[in-house]
C-alpha cells in the first residue's frame, strides 16, 4: 500500500477545509488544471492495436456528426503527448485530468490486453509526473467498446464486471503513480443521450426500462470500479465520479426560491436522465431516488439492497462538471419551476445561457445533500474564435473563467469544500456530435496541421494559477 498521504499531494483533504476556513483566496494544494478526453484528443484510432469504440463506429457512419467529420486523427495527442504535456506544463498548472480509451487499453473491452495500449498512458502519466503536475485519470468517457456494445453494451448482466475487469487492469499498471480516479464522467450523457434521446453514441432511443436497466448496471460498474480501485491501488487513491452539475439557480434570494433551487435537478419531479440524485443518491447516499414518495422508474425496474449496497461506495469527493443552469424559482407548492432566460441573456456559441452563480449554487447545493467535496471536474465555454496573425485573442473566454472563479471563492468563503478548478479543456477539439466547429481551448489546434497556439486565455489563466487565484 501507499506509503505517502494523498494530502501531500494535492492537499485534498485539507484540513481547512472542513473548519470553515473561507476567506477570499484559494487554499493551499488548490488543484489548478485542465480537462480533456480521449476520444475528443488521442487520434491513433487504430494505432497500437486499439480496437474500436462506439464513437468510432458512428462517425464512420454518415448523419450522426453534424459537420461530417470524425476523430480518426482529432489532435493526434496519441502521437504528441510530449507537446501537449509541454503544453500543460508551460501553463504552469498542477493537474491534468485525461481519460483512459477503454479499447486502447482491452481492445475487444475484457480479456486480451494491449500492452501498447497500456504504454501509451504509462509514458503520459510519465510526462505529466516529469512536469510537476498531477494526473486525474477518468476509467470512461464515453468511448464504449464496440465489441462489447454488440454483446449488449449496457444492457448485458455482464457489462458491470466487464467495467471492473478495465479498472483493474488500468489500476494494476498506473497506480504505482497515478492516485486520482474518477470513475466514469457524466452518466447522464451516455446513458440519456447515448440510450434514451439518441443524440450520442452509440446513438439508440431504447426507452426507459432499457434506460434503467442500462443505468442500474452503469451503476453497478461504478462500484465494482471502485472497489477494485481501493482493492488493488499501489498508492493511497481517492476515487470520484464526474457528473453534470444539474443545479437550480435560485430566481430570486427568496427562502422559498432557495429552496425550490436546491431541489431542482436532485429531487426527482419528473423523469429526466440528466438528474443528479438520479445517481448520486444511490452512489453515495446508498437509496434508491423517489418521486412522491414512489421509487423512480418502479414500473421499469427493481433494485435490489444488495445492488444498492454495491453501488453505495465511499468517494474521496464529488467531481462536478459546470455549464449552465436554469434559474428556478418556487411555483405552487413550492414546486421548482424554471424561469426561462431572457433572449438577450449572454450566451455561448452552443446556445448556452452563462450564469457563473450556478456553479457557486451546484457546489453548495451539492455538498448540502451529498456531504462530499467538490472538485470542478470541467468547466468552460465554445467560443467561435479565430486564429488571426498568429494569435487567438479570446477576452470573453477570460471573463468566463473569472467569473466562475469568483463564485468558487464565494463557495470557500462560505466554508464550502472545493479542491480544484479543472478548466475545460486544454485545446480546441472533437466535441461528439458537433465535430470540430465547437472551440472550447484555451490552445487552438489545427486539426490539418496540428498546430497548437495558446490562446491569450492560456496565458491569463496561467498567471491565475501562478498566483493561486491572488490576480482574479
Ligand atoms: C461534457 C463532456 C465534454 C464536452 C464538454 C463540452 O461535459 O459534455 O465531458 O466531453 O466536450 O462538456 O460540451
Amino acid at each position: 500500500m501507499a506509503s505517502r498521504k494523498p494530502c501531500e499531494e494535492l492537499c485534498l483533504v485539507h484540513p481547512g477545509y472542513h473548519t470553515g476556513m473561507g476567506g477570499t483566496t484559494f487554499p493551499d494544494g488548490f488543484a489548478w488544471g485542465v480537462a480533456t478526453s480521449a476520444f475528443q484528443i488521442e487520434g491513433g484510432w487504430q494505432e497500437g492495436g486499439k480496437g474500436l469504440s462506439v464513437w468510432d463506429v458512428a462517425t464512420e457512419r454518415t448523419g450522426f456528426v453534424k459537420d461530417g467529420s470524425n476523430a480518426r486523427v482529432a489532435c493526434d495527442h496519441f502521437n504528441r503527448l510530449e507537446e501537449d504535456a509541454e503544453l500543460i506544463a508551460g501553463m504552469g498548472l498542477n493537474a491534468y485530468r485525461f481519460s483512459i480509451s477503454w479499447p486502447r487499453v482491452l481492445p475487444e473491452g475484457v480479456g486480451a490486453v494491449s500492452l501498447e495500449g497500456l504504454g501509451f498512458y504509462d509514458r503520459l502519466v510519465d510526462a505529466l509526473l516529469a512536469r510537476g503536475i498531477q494526473p486525474f485519470a477518468t476509467l470512461f468517457h464515453w468511448d464504449y467498446p464496440y465489441d462489447l456494445f454488440k454483446r449488449g453494451g449496457w444492457l448485458a448482466a455482464d457489462s458491470p464486471a466487464w467495467f471492473a475487469e478495465h479498472a483493474s487492469v488500468v489500476v494494476d499498471r498506473l497506480s504505482d503513480r497515478v492516485s486520482n480516479w474518477i470513475t466514469f464522467n457524466e452518466p447522464q450523457c451516455f446513458l440519456g443521450d447515448g440510450h434514451l434521446s439518441g443524440v450520442h453514441a452509440p446513438f439508440v432511443q431504447l426507452g426507459w426500462r432499457a434506460f434503467f436497466e442500462a443505468q442500474r448496471n452503469a451503476l453497478l460498474g461504478h462500484g465494482l470500479a471502485c472497489q477494485a480501485i481501493r482493492q488493488r491501488a499501489l498508492r493511497e487513491p481517492l476515487v470520484s465520479i464526474a457528473t453534470c452539475a444539474a443545479a437550480g439557480i435560485p430566481a430570486t434570494s427568496d427562502a422559498a426560491d432557495v429552496a425550490a433551487a436546491s431541489k431542482w435537478g436532485l429531487e426527482i419531479q419528473q423523469l429526466a436522465a440528466w438528474h443528479g440524485g438520479l445517481y448520486l443518491d444511490p452512489i453515495l447516499r446508498g437509496v434508491w431516488p423517489t418521486c412522491d414518495g414512489r421509487p423512480v422508474g418502479e414500473e421499469f425496474i427493481e433494485v435490489s439492497e444488495v445492488d444498492l449496497a454495491t453501488m453505495n461506495q465511499r468517494l474521496d469527493y464529488l467531481g462536478l462538471n459546470y455549464y449552465t443552469s436554469p434559474r428556478v424559482r418556487a411555483g405552487r407548492g413550492g414546486v421548482a419551476e424554471e424561469l426561462p432566460y431572457e433572449e438577450s441573456w449572454p450566451r455561448s456559441a452552443f446556445g448556452w445561457p452563462i450564469n457563473p452563480e450556478g456553479l457557486y449554487w451546484a457546489t453548495k447545493f451539492y455538498y448540502e445533500r451529498y456531504g462530499s467535496p467538490v472538485m470542478v471536474t470541467e468547466n468552460g465555454i465554445w467560443l467561435d474564435d479565430k486564429l488571426a496573425d498568429g494569435r487567438v485573442d479570446d477576452p470573453e473566454r477570460i471573463e468566463f473563467i473569472r467569473s466562475h472563479l469568483l463564485q468558487i471563492r464565494r463557495a470557500l468563503a462560505d466554508g464550502l469544500p472545493v479542491l480544484g478548478y479543472l478548466h475545460w479543456t486544454l485545446m480546441d477539439n472533437f466535441e461528439w456530435a458537433e465535430g470540430f466547429r465547437p472551440r472550447f481551448g484555451l490552445v487552438s489546434c489545427d486539426h490539418a496541421t496540428q498546430r497548437r497556439v495558446p490562446k491569450t486565455s492560456a496565458a491569463w489563466f496561467a498567471e491565475v494559477a501562478r498566483t493561486n487565484g491572488a490576480t482574479l
